[in-house]
């Protein structure tokens, strides 16, 4: 048995005014939380450390800037490094990152229990737009304020298993999971920032959200024989309402635990990542089955996409 006991931490609101050093104070509450519940592994949302800024339109680059960490760790977010290295606690964190030469991209990290960072995701499917339009309900300008991450779905050999990450709308692809599966992944995480309304139909509200949101990280930890680790930031932002539903999926696809709020709160459970080995071994035997001739449509840029109606 491989334990990892994982603790999803689920971040309430955060408001647009509020310093990112109140809220890495608001994180490391949780962690302390996690740690008194035995968890090895924390893991925060997408964009943990501010407002879901991408919701506001900004022309002004130092305003822009001013969301983005220019260096991980840095002097506000190191004390989660350390908090997480004198737990012996592995920590999945999702940010904005300023790179040294001028790029942007929605990131996340995966820290070791030394605190040191292992690994490093570029949020691949930037969901929404670029450009304002009054004629939305509100704005989603991830294309806007992000470049597509350029470092594809690695996964990563740490804390004696294989780990991968994404970032929110990744987890509605499945292509995401299977890269990932294919290098043998046996736990995912993931941060969420998912409004509870779908911008572009309002009939699209929070029960079919988050209908969507289970079903998603569901499926791709069945088809992948891998846990899954999903976590919401939650809650009514600077009057948006978004989604929680924050959870923690097995090999075989079941949910194992689920927030229950939209606010600060810890989901825990103890992940055997031997669990992964049955499906992995038995019904996905990529090794045998894959054979790229079947997958053609999906292996090329330029597979066929029919005409639109
Ligand atoms: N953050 C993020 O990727 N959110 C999307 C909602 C996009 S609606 C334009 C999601 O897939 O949850």
């Amino acid at each position: 048995m491989r334990k990892v006991t994982v603790a999803g931490a689920q971040l309430g609101p955060i408001q647009r005014d509020e310093p990112r050093a109140e809220v890495v104070t608001r994180m490391l509450i949780l962690m302390d939380e996690a740690k008194q519940a035995g968890a090895d592994l924390i893991v925060f949302p997408e964009l943990a450390l501010t407002t879901f800024f991408p919701r506001w339109y900004m022309e002004d680059s130092a305003e822009i800037d001013s969301w983005f960490e220019r260096e991980m760790p840095n002097a506000v977010t190191r004390p989660l490094f350390e908090r997480a290295a004198r737990h012996g606690m592995g920590m999945y964190l999702g940010y904005a990152e300023l790179t040294p030469d001028g790029h942007h991209f929605n990131s996340s990290i995966i820290a070791d229990r030394t605190g040191a960072i292992v690994g490093m995701y570029r949020k691949v499917h930037l969901p929404g737009h670029a450009e304002f339009d009054p004629e939305r309900a509100f704005q989603h300008l991830e294309k806007r304020y992000f470049e597509p991450g350029d470092l594809g779905f690695p996964v990563w050999r740490t804390m004696d298993g294989i780990f991968g990450m994404c970032i929110c709308n990744d987890r509605r692809w499945p292509e995401t999971y299977r890269v990932m599966g294919l290098q043998g992944v046996e736990m995912v995480l993931l941060g969420y920032n998912t409004p509870s309304v779908n911008s572009q139909n309002s009939a699209e509200g929070p029960e079919r959200r988050l209908f969507h949101n289970r079903l998603s990280v569901q499926a791709g930890a069945y088809q992948n024989s891998t846990w899954v680790v999903a976590v919401a930031k939650a809650g009514i932002e600077d009057g948006f309402p978004m989604i929680g539903g924050s959870l923690i999926v097995n090999p075989e696809g079941r949910i194992m635990v689920e927030a229950k709020t939209e606010a600060d709160e810890l989901i825990v459970h103890a992940c055997d990542l031997d669990a992964t080995l049955f499906g992995k071994r038995t019904i996905f035997d990529f090794a045998r089955h894959r054979r790229i001739e079947h997958y053609g449509l999906i292996c090329s840029q330029t597979g066929a996409i029919p005409p639109a109606p």
